[in-house]
């Protein structure tokens, strides 16, 4: 083989391989796709071990994740593949031989049944496990309403779920191919069209009605004498809380007066502003009506109190409120829960960026008189850093009603 016809054979097996390739690039593409999400779950897997306090239960945690299910899936079906091609070749052997061969019919028939089965009992098995992880019982008035639609909810989709699975996958089993029966040609049944128009008719009517009056009921936020108010400011990555002070009035806030020692842009020429206060955790008083209004200072966070049964959204530049009544005090839920550590969380529930997870405040639900004696040992937010920075350095009470000429400098 002279030295030109090898250089056109090796031309001719690169224009092959190319050509295999190309036909080959898509496969190639989600081979690599698969195999880079493993390889990032590893990844991260292998970084979490690193953790100086990772224990060694965590350790073995750490495989149970998405690769390891991505690959017993593979496997499961790699298993069902190998048993369908070994009874295929049982199938095709006993016809060589001039036997009957495998019903077809009744193993599909079967793997129905089968199928029913083991959905089934995963299903049950989801409800009982993950189900007993639920919420304790909820600690708001309304929380309790919420939880009763939730439930009603459930228990007529479970209903349904049961009813059509099993008639689903039964009748595939039932009415499975045979050479002894013959296909019934049945289009139409006016009696079974109006039974399942109106059945779901009037249970999604309840549904909707009973969802409408508690939409209504949680989401009546009109001011009340009683109610108390505290704000509640969402920013990257904290929670401001502000009670009102002894006139039970908090301040007006405007965003353009925001400065280091003024983190709420507190409008301080409002007299209610001059007693308010500043808060690490979020207190509130048994069976009081609370009253939240929500701020945001740059993204769109959600005020979610999960025990309370409260969320909302606080966007920036929408004053947002929600209202509730907290019934059950932090001690007694410890009580309920057998948990003497048990605390109620404040969390954001809008993922705003990335210490979203930690932007968590405790909830503490105490009597009305411990509360007042909470509120007695706040600080309030004019400080005498503010003070010095708005000019009232020295300044007195009587003085500060004199305030609002003086602060116009700061706008
Ligand atoms: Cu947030």
């Amino acid at each position: 083989m002279g030295f030109k016809q090898l250089i056109n054979c090796e031309a001719l097996l690169n224009t092959f391989k190319n050509k295999q390739l190309v036909k080959n690039s898509k496969k190639i593409q989600s081979l690599l796709a698969v195999v880079m999400l493993s390889g990032t779950n590893l990844v991260m897997a292998q970084s979490a071990s690193t953790a100086d306090s990772v224990t060694a239960a965590e350790k073995s945690d750490m495989w149970t994740g998405v690769a390891y299910y991505g690959m017993l899936f593979l496997v499961a079906c790699l298993c069902v593949a190998i048993f369908g091609k070994i009874l295929k070749v049982y199938d095709l052997s006993q016809k060589m031989q001039g036997k009957k061969g495998l019903n077809w019919n009744n193993i599909m028939g079967i793997g129905c049944i089968l199928f029913l089965v083991a959905g089934l009992a995963g299903a049950i098995w989801s409800l009982t496990v993950q189900g007993s992880m639920k919420l304790p019982e909820a600690a708001s008035a309304q929380g309790g309403d919420i939880d009763d639609m939730f439930n009603l909810t459930t228990v007529l989709t479970l209903i349904v779920f049961f009813i059509t699975q099993i008639a689903l996958f039964g009748f595939l089993f039932w009415y499975r191919g045979s050479d002894k029966r013959r296909a019934y040609f049945y289009p139409h049944n006016n009696t079974i069209e109006k039974i399942w128009t109106i059945i779901p008719a009037i249970v999604l009517t309840v549904l909707v009605v009973f969802g409408f009056f508690t939409w209504q009921k949680v989401m009546d936020t009109t001011p009340a004498k009683n109610d108390l108010n505290i704000d509640v400011t969402g920013h990257q990555f904290n929670w401001e809380l502000r009670y009102p002070g002894k006139d039970g009035k908090l301040g007006t806030v405007n965003y353009t007066l925001y400065s280091g020692n003024n983190i709420l842009g507190i409008d301080f020429k409002d007299p209610n502003s001059w007693d308010d206060l500043k808060a690490d955790t979020l207190v509130l008083p048994v069976n009081h009506s609370i009253r939240i209004n929500l701020h945001a200072q740059d993204v769109i966070h959600s005020f979610y109190l999960p025990h309370f049964r409260v969320q909302l959204n606080a966007v920036p530049g929408l004053p947002t409120f929600i209202k509730f009544v907290p019934t059950i005090t932090t001690a007694e839920m410890r009580m309920k829960t057998d948990n003497p550590k048990f605390e109620y969380l404040l969390y954001c529930n809008k993922i705003c960026g990335t210490a979203h997870y930690n932007m968590q405040r405790v909830v503490r639900v105490v009597s009305e008189a411990e509360y007042q004696d909470w509120i007695a040992r706040q600080k309030p937010y004019l400080t005498d850093a503010l003070k010095k920075e708005l000019k009232l350095v020295g300044t007195t009470s009587p003085v500060l009603k004199q305030v609002p000429n003086r602060i116009a400098l700061n706008n």
